[in-house]
């Protein structure tokens, strides 16, 4: 990847609601790509609801049933990862523990990718499932940018968000274009270096 590639960026969203206010999230930050107002990044939402419960007795020697193997193939293909997930008692969702988990089986398709998270909940935001994201991180050699933090109180009066769970708020916005300004930074570092290596 050169400096001038388009970063091709996956985004997952821990939660399956229609109404979600993190899918949300992940529409407003597809907007600020196809807008212009974050450029060299381009944002793919992955679909995770359709991926069964982790079962190993699903795999093969070889195989992993469909629809985990195009899973997993958009996260090998993928140069980064933006997450936005509320917390559902004080952790991660379920749905992104699994789609995490199925991507970690061999070869374990996250290593050495940049990622991002953000979220909204309730008091703290989904701030508190994003520690426990970070610790599955560590395992799977997934490096998070520390900063900028996002957490956004989705229940706080005025609201954020519109009827259909669409970011409205002009200061998250810019919160949210930050976090992604961050993640080119980042995910441009760590491949350079990654190419200086094998180079
Ligand atoms: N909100 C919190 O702030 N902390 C929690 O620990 C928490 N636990 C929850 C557990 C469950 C099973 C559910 C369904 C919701 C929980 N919530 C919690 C509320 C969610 O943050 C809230 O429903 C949020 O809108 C979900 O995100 P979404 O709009 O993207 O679906």
């Amino acid at each position: 990847l050169s400096p001038t590639s388009i970063i091709k960026v996956a985004a997952i969203c821990g939660s399956l609601r229609k109404g979600s206010f993190n899918r949300g999230l992940i529409r407003s930050a597809i907007d600020l790509t196809t807008n212009q107002s974050v450029t060299g990044m381009s944002i793919n939402f992955i679909d995770i609801s359709p991926l069964p419960m982790l079962n190993t007795d699903l795999e093969t020697e070889d195989k992993y049933p469909e629809p985990v193997a195009t899973f997993r193939d958009q996260i090998l293909q993928a140069d980064c990862f933006l997450f936005a997930s509320p917390e559902y008692n004080y952790s991660v969702t379920a749905p992104l523990k699994n789609a995490i988990d199925w991507a970690s089986r061999p070869p374990n398709v996250w290593a050495d990718k940049a990622a991002a998270i953000v979220s909204a909940g309730g008091g703290f935001g989904g701030g508190r499932s994003q520690y426990v994201l970070r610790q599955s991180g560590v395992y799977l050699d997934l490096h998070f940018i520390n900063k900028p933090e996002f957490f956004l109180n989705a229940f706080e009066s005025p609201s954020k968000f519109d009827e259909e769970g669409n970011l409205i708020d002009l200061e998250a916005k810019e919160r949210l274009k930050s976090v992604l300004n961050a993640l080119k930074a980042f995910t441009l570092r760590l491949q350079k270096k990654w190419s200086r290596w094998i180079g």
